[in-house]
């Protein structure tokens, strides 16, 4: 083992203070000096800046003292390749993990300057569209506490997912600008550069006595450059490395053109390679079928693994030891293209046999499956991908060759199965099957619930399963507790700290203390009024962007995700325009007071997802108005979701709305965020949720609906929605408002095809599923009523939670998956 790279006689810089006044001194110091910036004209912006450097220098000395361990250990490293990172706002996370927050605060304090203001300034970075993206983000924060030697892989995009505002109701996308302000988070790292190319051909050499080496020459270049993020985990132990892909032209303005006089075609190349890391495609769930969204995969794939083998060749003298130091973990299909560039990599360009290199990247490789949606399976043209990447074609058809021969060898498959096998789907068009590529590359491929996982071997991968019985294994996703307890409902923190003692900063499982104090009133009326505090806190961030009066006694039911129509936002609007209903035919009764919050984007193709958002606000605009409801219900559609947002609706909510059509939902992460910081869910079988109903116990969660077997069942039989929606009146007459235009008297028609899915198709079942979930509604009401047991169960919700933290989750992946710990 080489340890030229680094050696520990080289001097080192003093550790930096954490004493307030020198942390002041350092503030200035940044601003004057980094900045450019006098005290007197320093506007917010510059001291967000200024701090966020004088934070960062507390963690560059972790970090390099965690890039030296890795060498001096020669530990295994972990690769964690994302096409998504939704990260969010850094700087309360870096500081809190540091445990600098009391001093950051009364530096910032002692120069005039509020933390919470500033704070607030920094950007949202939003390098992802939902779930898989978050996930990633708890992830990085969770290798680094876990004291996994990690790196994340991904394209820094000039413009992450779009900002969304409301016109009249209808989503608008507009570009977001995180980048506006530069990034001090981020060290470029220009020498760590590598070309990437596409198209062109292939080329023979040799081949008469020895066997024949391929040469790709690809037609087209470009520069993928890197960009540093350090993560630092919790207490600072380890920090690891975000590592962002930028593309750059190799000539960055063609002068003979632009002396010419042809001033826009001389940045025609640079233009077109920055286009590739321009923006993140929007689509959740969804393919982005695109030339550029599978060049952006190569791209940030060939840098990847490029970066991977230099870093393995600085400590080894060659590939044959490649998986006992790194793992590579796919998160989901965007980098499974990776499987062939390893490849390629190792027989072109490091000329080993084909054979071996296969059982090295196999062993390599591991691959996670985020969703069992068909629309959403990965799959290319092979024109397209041969033309893109002719070499990798080339290798995708030998593993193929190579696969299918193993199958009919051992199993005897009939040609149905061989033909699902295939990483070409042959039956329309040809396509090459992401999936499947990642699947039979990798030494294990996990679902991400036990119900999810199980789906898989029964459907999608059924015959994969059968052909490697051992490959597929579940990982239930989890939460950073950090950002999802600690940051964003300090409140509840410190509470259960006050019970129960701060071990369960260190350990959320030892959150289950709190158990005992479930039906303790005093604890309960302390838990009550932190969540009312955290409910005021939301009912003033929505007066004051949207106009809108909460009232925090009001039961605050929140639905907040990605607008889908398995996610079953319509199920939930359409239940408020029922309850809307009763609520004025029978003003005698005693209704709860709620208020619904929506917030989610909707993918700007996705046309019935944009009318749901459309709905959700032209019914709040009718419900609101109508002086009949007298206030016991409100209907709000928070515009702009993203992370931040998210931090503050989190910790407010009373009812936690996880209603997708059980099957449909892979885990779902949202649910445990709620769950953790006291809210009483509502869902389905579905998803996580299954999880969630054995850890918090069946008394403290309200399931409702079919379960995912029965939903199969009903959609192989003669379903009739129309007849379910007879014969129950409270939906029918539901249905009928919307569909003739009572909340949308300016356009009466613009939800009849909407709600004609429902009367003739109903795939997403919400007219099967609406009566369960109106009475499931009813009973929350009546706990509700009953305050003390209302707290019992959500008490016991945060008590039983601990188990959904990521660094119980990134411990399965390192020990069963990775073996890096
Ligand atoms: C999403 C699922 C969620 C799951 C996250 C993280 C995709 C493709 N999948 O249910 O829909 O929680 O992944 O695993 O975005």
């Amino acid at each position: 083992m080489s340890t030229t790279v680094f050696s520990n006689d080289l001097p080192h810089p003093a550790p930096r203070s954490s004493r307030p006044e020198i942390m002041a001194e350092e503030i200035i110091e940044r601003l004057t000096y980094r900045i450019g910036k006098d005290v007197q004209v320093a506007k917010p912006h510059d001291w967000l800046t200024a701090t966020i450097l004088v934070v960062r220098d507390r963690i560059i000395d972790r970090w390099m003292e965690s890039t030296r361990q890795a060498y001096k250990t020669g530990q295994k490293r972990v690769y964690y390749l994302s096409l998504e990172f939704l990260i969010g706002r850094l700087m309360r996370d870096a500081v809190s993990n540091l445990n600098l927050m009391t001093e950051i605060r009364d530096a910032l304090t002692s120069l005039g300057v509020d933390i919470n203001v500033i704070a607030g300034l920094e950007p949202d970075a939003a390098l992802g569209n939902g779930g898989l993206g978050r996930l990633a983000a708890c992830f990085m924060e969770s290798m680094a506490t876990v004291e996994v030697p990690a790196y994340g892989y991904g394209i820094r995009y000039i413009h992450g997912l779009f900002r969304q505002q409301m016109a009249d109701g209808w989503q608008v996308e507009l570009p977001e600008t995180w980048l506006a302000h530069g990034n001090p988070w981020e060290f470029e790292r220009r020498e760590s550069s590598y070309e990437i190319g596409y198209g062109g051909s292939v080329e023979t050499v040799g081949g008469y006595d020895d066997a024949p080496r391929y040469v790709w020459k690809p037609a087209e270049r470009v520069i993928a450059m890197a960009y540093d993020t350090p993560v630092v985990g919790w207490r600072g132990k380890r920090v690891n490395t975000l590592r962002l892909w930028s593309a750059q032209p190799i000539d960055p303005i063609l002068l003979d053109a632009f002396n010419a006089g042809d001033h826009i075609g001389a940045l025609r190349e640079s233009n077109k390679a920055e286009a590739l890391t321009r923006v993140l495609y929007p689509a959740d769930a969804n393919p982005a079928g695109q030339e550029l969204r599978l060049r952006q995969e190569y791209f940030f794939s060939s840098a990847s693994l490029q970066d991977i083998l230099r870093r393995h060749l600085q400590q080894y003298p060659d590939f044959t030891n490649l998986h006992d130091k790194v793992s590579i973990q796919l998160n989901d299909t965007h980098p499974a293209v990776s499987i062939g560039e390893l490849m390629r990599l190792l027989v072109d360009v490091h000329g080993m046999e084909f054979e071996e290199a296969w059982e090295i990247t196999r062993h390599t490789f591991s691959y996670t499956n985020h969703t069992l949606l068909p629309e959403a399976l990965e799959s290319w043209p092979v024109p397209l991908f041969e033309r893109l990447l002719p070499r990798h074609m080339q290798l995708v058809y030998a593993i193929n060759a190579k696969i299918l021969l193993e199958a009919r060898k051992e199993k005897q498959f009939g040609e149905a199965q061989i033909r699902s096998i295939s990483l070409i789907d042959e039956s329309g068009d040809r396509r090459v099957r992401m999936g499947n590529l990642a699947f039979v590359g990798s030494h294990s491929v996990n679902g991400v619930s036990a119900l999810h996982t199980d789906l898989m071997k029964e459907t999608v991968f059924a015959d994969l399963h059968t052909l490697y019985p051992t490959r597929i294994n579940n990982k239930t996703n989890g939460i950073t507790p950090r950002r999802w307890l600690m940051q964003c409902n300090p409140g509840l923190t410190g509470l259960i700290k006050e019970a129960i003692g701060d071990k369960f900063l260190d350990d959320t499982e030892a959150l289950s203390e709190l158990d005992k104090f479930a039906d303790d009133k005093a604890f309960q009326e302390k838990f009550s009024a932190v969540k009312r505090a955290n409910k005021v806190a939301l009912a003033q961030l929505v007066g004051s962007r949207m106009g809108i009066r909460l009232d925090p006694s009001a039961m605050f039911d929140i639905q907040i995700k990605r607008i889908h129509e398995y996610k079953r936002q319509l199920l939930n609007i359409v239940e408020a325009v029922a309850l809307y209903d009763q609520i004025r035919s029978h003003p005698e009764l005693d209704w709860v007071p709620r208020v619904k919050l929506f917030a989610g984007k909707a993918a700007p193709s996705y046309h019935n997802a944009k009318l749901i958002i459309k709905l959700a606000n032209d019914v709040a605009r009718v419900i609101n108005n109508d002086p009949a409801v007298r206030g016991l219900l409100k209907v709000v559609f928070v515009p702009n979701y993203n992370v931040t947002l998210a931090e503050t609706m989190v910790p407010a909510a009373d009812l936690s709305e996880q209603i997708s059509t059980a099957g449909m939902e892979a885990s779902g992460t949202g649910n445990m965020k709620f769950a953790l910081n006291g809210a009483l869910t509502i869902g389905t079988l579905d998803g996580a949720n299954v999880e969630m109903q054995e850890h918090v116990g069946a008394e403290n969660i309200v399931i409702f609906g079919m379960t995912a077997e029965e939903v199969a069942a009903k959609r192989a039989s003669e379903y009739n929605p129309r007849e379910v929606i007879e014969g129950s009146r409270e939906l029918s007459q539901a249905l009928h408002a919307i569909a003739s235009g009572v909340f949308s008297p300016d356009d009466r028609n613009r939800f009849t095809a909407l709600m004609d899915g429902i009367y003739n198709n109903d795939w997403f079942m919400v007219a099967a599923d609406f009566d369960a979930y109106a009475k499931a509604q009813r009973d929350v009401d009546q706990i509700w009523t009953d305050t003390a047991s209302w707290y019992s169960k959500t008490i016991r919700n945060t008590a039983r939670m601990g188990w959904f933290s990521s660094d119980r989750t990134i411990r399965q992946y390192a020990t069963d998956i990775w073996r890096a710990i």
